[in-house]
């Protein structure tokens, strides 16, 4: 049976210090999303981009939480709720959900849409935990907030929006970190989240580690929810993010990872709906971020080499 991806441009950048990363959905395609989706056998069917004001026209302060610093949180909350509306519509039609950003706050739509009605498991690879709240967050960009946001964490518990009540810490697994702030590192221990550093990833090599995380994503859940930041990568292999940070995965180990992601896709069915986030063409050198973000989407629909 021919799956149906459905693609939601989300260009936005509210989340984010730096400008450029609204250009990020424009850039994917440009760099053949779609020809490396059908080569994977899957049908790529685009929705376009979802609209969304220029950051230049609103006010980062406008709307803020009861304690703490969260820029421009009316407007990420006003396109995660539309992010969410059309994950969820795009999974009750039997398609495939894949959500590209824009910075990171858009996973906090794709986390709503996806957990609605269903238990979610999470991999997120990324550099960064995103686990900060508005009380702890060292700078107010939400997009180093969605898993905190997505959980109702501190001041984002306190408000009537409620990203993703059912989501279960449990069911989380970071592959890849290496930047982690002194409090986020406290919020990590506490929880119930597991992750995997880049210290384990040189220890036990990448296969072991996704298969680990895939064990903590697939356990007593109905289907796994990748969140893919490109600066997940080297910087050497994805220039083009706002948050570059040194020693991430290559090339090949990030390649190895999604393709095993497919593999067990292949065999149970597991994947529900994908985010592919933080690339900013203009930092990039001949849009070579959003072509390897491409590549790395079509095998995990099962691109392979031979
Ligand atoms: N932890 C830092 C902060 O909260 C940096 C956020 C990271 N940016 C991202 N997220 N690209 O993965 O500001
Ligand atoms: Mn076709
Ligand atoms: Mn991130
Ligand atoms: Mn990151």
């Amino acid at each position: 049976m021919e799956r149906n991806v459905r693609i939601i441009g989300a260009p936005m950048d509210y989340g984010a210090n730096r400008r450029g990363v609204d250009m990020g959905p424009s850039a994917i395609r440009y760099a053949g999303l779609a020809d490396g989706l059908e080569r994977a056998g899957v049908e790529p069917i685009d929705d376009g981009d979802l609209s969304m004001p220029r950051a230049e026209e609103r006010d980062p302060d406008a709307d803020q939480p009861s304690s703490g610093n969260a820029k421009f949180l009316r407007e990420v909350q006003d396109v995660c709720t539309r992010v969410g509306d059309r994950v969820a519509a795009t999974l009750a039609d039997g398609e495939f959900p894949l959500v590209l950003g824009g910075d990171h706050s858009v996973a906090i739509g794709s986390l709503n849409g996806s957990s609605r009605g269903a238990d979610l498991g999470v991999v997120w690879f990324d550099a960064h935990a995103d686990l900060n709240t508005p009380e702890t967050s060292p700078s107010g960009n939400v997009h180093g907030m969605p898993l905190a946001a997505s959980l109702g964490r501190g001041a984002f518990g306190e408000t009537d929006w409620a990203p993703a009540p059912d989501l279960r810490e449990s069911s989380i697994a970071y592959v890849g970190l290496r930047s982690i702030d002194e409090r986020e590192r406290e919020l990590i221990r506490d929880s119930d989240m597991t992750a995997f550093t880049m210290s384990d990833i040189d220890q036990r090599g990448i296969s072991a580690v996704v298969e680990d995380a895939l064990a903590v994503a697939t356990d007593g859940t109905d289907g796994v929810h990748v969140s893919l930041d490109l600066d997940w990568l080297d910087p050497k292999e994805a220039p083009g993010v706002g948050t570059p940070v040194r020693g991430g995965v290559t090339y090949r180990e990030a390649h190895a990872a999604l393709e095993a992601l497919s593999r067990r896709d292949e065999a149970d069915g597991i994947l529900r709906s994908m985010d592919v986030v933080e690339v900013n063409p203009i930092l990039d050198e001949a849009n070579e971020t959003a072509t390897l973000a491409a590549e790395l989407t079509a095998s995990t629909f099962g691109k392979r080499i031979l």
